[in-house]
């Protein structure tokens, strides 16, 4: 192994992270080239195509020529959030990797920095499943979302681009994605999901149909998402959470704001305590960087189920 490998090996063992790497190209253009063959014969819906998928940059604008892809798997808890109003306390959920998504990428670039040393370092933007799959670190489940040992599908993917010498740990192009063994014969993430994202007539996702989306999309809840769906603050579990591969896997943490959240807890009043409940939420979800009007629609609606 290489001497950036090593180091490599090293800082991720330290961190707790998951680590593979290889030479940049052809790896991301085959990534880029699957996605466009799916997106040509019509198995990614357009809309969905433009607006989630057609933002990635891949090495488009680096001040630096990228010859070695990074990938690391970072692992994430889920995060509980009490709002309480009048005697009543509501449990909110954020699923592994929605907080500090941002700060976690940019965390992991500073350590890395450190051990690429002298190398330029850039974050990717690209389909990071697909490129980690490659690379041989992760494995994807019948749920479309990937596995790493040690991890379950509980981690957040960080890809990088260096002009650093690529070390031989895997072969140029990458190898092709591979579904995880415990798969086969399996369905139970498929009959978890509500909104029939997970099909039996293919492996991939029908990404439009998934619940994680309409949480992160604006506006009235879809008539495909059922009002049982509502729980998490943004995103969903329920596939994960089926998935035997994920058994003891998943670590709880009460969430912990950037900045402390506003003076004091509003105090509810006869008939005014959903109202309470969700200004104290919000609240919180401020000092967490994570409140929008979608995510306050979102907790409006887990509040009307409970
Ligand atoms: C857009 C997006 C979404 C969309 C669409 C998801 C999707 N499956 O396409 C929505 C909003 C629905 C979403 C939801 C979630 N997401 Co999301 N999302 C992304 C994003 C930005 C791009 C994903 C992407 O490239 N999709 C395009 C599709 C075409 O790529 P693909 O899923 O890899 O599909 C490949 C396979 O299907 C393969 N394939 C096809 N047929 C076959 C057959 C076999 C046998 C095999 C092996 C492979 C295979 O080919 C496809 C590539 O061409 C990434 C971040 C990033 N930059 O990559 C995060 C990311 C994928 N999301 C992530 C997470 C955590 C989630 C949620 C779990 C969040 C939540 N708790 O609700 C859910 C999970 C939903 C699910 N079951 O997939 C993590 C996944 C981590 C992990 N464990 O793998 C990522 C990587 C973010 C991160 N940095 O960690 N997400």
């Amino acid at each position: 192994m290489s001497a950036m490998g090593q180091r490599l090996r090293e800082w991720a063992r330290t961190a707790g992270y998951q680590v593979a790497w290889g030479p940049a190209e052809p790896l991301l253009s085959n990534a880029r080239a699957d996605i466009g063959a799916r997106a040509g014969a019509g198995e990614l819906d357009g809309d969905f195509c433009r607006e989630r998928l057609g933002a990635f940059k891949y090495c488009e604008g680096l001040a630096f020529s990228p010859r070695t892809v990074i990938m690391a798997s970072v692992p994430r808890p889920a995060h509980r959030l009490t709002a309480k109003a009048g005697g009543e306390q509501v449990d909110l959920i954020i699923p592994p990797t929605y907080l500090h998504y941002r700060e976690i990428a940019q965390q992991v670039r500073h350590d890395l920095a450190r051990t690429v040393k002298s190398a330029q370092l850039a974050l990717l933007s690209a389909p990071l499943k697909a490129v980690a799959a490659r690379l041989g670190l992760v494995t994807y489940g019948r749920n479309n979302i990937t596995y790493v040992p040690g991890h379950g599908s509980y981690h957040q993917l960080v890809g990088f681009v260096t002009d650093a010498e690529p070390s031989p740990e895997s072969e140029p192009g990458g190898r092709d994605p591979e579904a995880m063994e415990a798969c086969e014969g399996c369905d139970l993430c498929r009959r978890a999901c509500p909104t029939g994202a997970i099909g039996s007539d293919r492996f991939l996702l029908r990404g439009h149909r998934c619940g994680a989306l309409a949480t992160e999309t604006e506006g009235a809840w879809p008539e495909w998402v059922p009002a049982s769906f509502h729980r998490c603050v943004v995103g969903c579990m329920l596939c994960q959470e089926a998935c035997p591969e994920n058994a003891g896997l998943l670590r709880w943490e009460t969430a912990a704001p950037l900045k402390p959240a506003g003076k004091g807890t509003a105090t509810a009043t006869m008939g005014e305590t959903d109202d309470t409940l969700l200004a104290n939420a919000m609240r919180e979800l401020e000092a967490l960087g994570l409140a929008d009007n979608t995510v306050e629609r979102n907790v409006k609606a887990v509040l009307a189920g409970r």
